[in-house]
């Protein structure tokens, strides 16, 4: 397994629609559990294929433990009360905003085995779900934000971006290494 590079914001993938995975090969596998690798090293709770420069329709989430590789992931039903949290990036570094969202989604996806599995989630996972299912079809969390204060963050990136020549940020391995985590259920 692999710690990748992430991409940042100003990298045109980022704002690319992702592909639908037809089969959940090997190949595919390797890709979850090198986004699993790379997500932990970043002290993430979540990351999507195009944070890692690739555009299959697949993300990864791990809140509390609890580890969902999901291919082809769809919300089927978001309602309940609309939720406002802070939310940050991983391709967006040190910039945070309040997002509001709605509280509670369902989603239907692929398991890393190509089995369907539906979730029901709210809280933090419920969010993780939202904002990783917007990565995949080109959307970042300063799109739902105001007119006035998208353009303050991206004011503030406009300073932190040169940290990050060619839009890359290079992370360490840490010491956090789970084979199949979300196997761990
Ligand atoms: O997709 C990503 O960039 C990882 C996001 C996922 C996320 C953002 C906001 C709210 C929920 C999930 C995060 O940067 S991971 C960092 C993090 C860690 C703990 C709690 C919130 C965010
Ligand atoms: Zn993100």
């Amino acid at each position: 397994m692999s710690v990748l590079p992430i991409r940042v914001l100003g990298d045109p993938v980022l704002r690319e629609e992702t592909r639908p995975v037809a089969e959940v090969t090997d190949a595919v596998r390797r890709l979850i559990d090198d986004m699993f690798e790379t997500m932990y090293a970043a002290s993430g709770i979540g990351l999507a294929a195009p944070q890692v420069g690739r555009l299959e329709r697949v993300c990864v989430v791990a809140v509390d433990d609890v580890a969902y590789a999901l291919v082809n992931p769809e919300i089927v039903q978001a309602d309940g009360p609309k939720d406002k949290a802070e939310e940050g990036c991983l391709s967006i570094p040190d910039v945070y905003a309040d997002v509001i969202r709605p509280a509670r989604v369902v989603i239907r996806a692929l398991d890393r085995d190509g089995n369907a599995i539906e979730v029901e989630a709210d809280g933090l996972l419920g969010r993780c779900f939202q904002h990783e299912i917007d990565h995949l079809h080109g959307k970042l969390f300063l799109d739902h934000l105001s007119f006035l204060k998208r353009r303050a963050l991206l004011a503030q990136w406009e300073l932190e971006k040169d940290q990050y020549p060619g839009f890359i940020r290079v992370l360490k391995a840490n010491g956090h290494r789970s084979e199949h985590p979300e196997e761990e259920l």
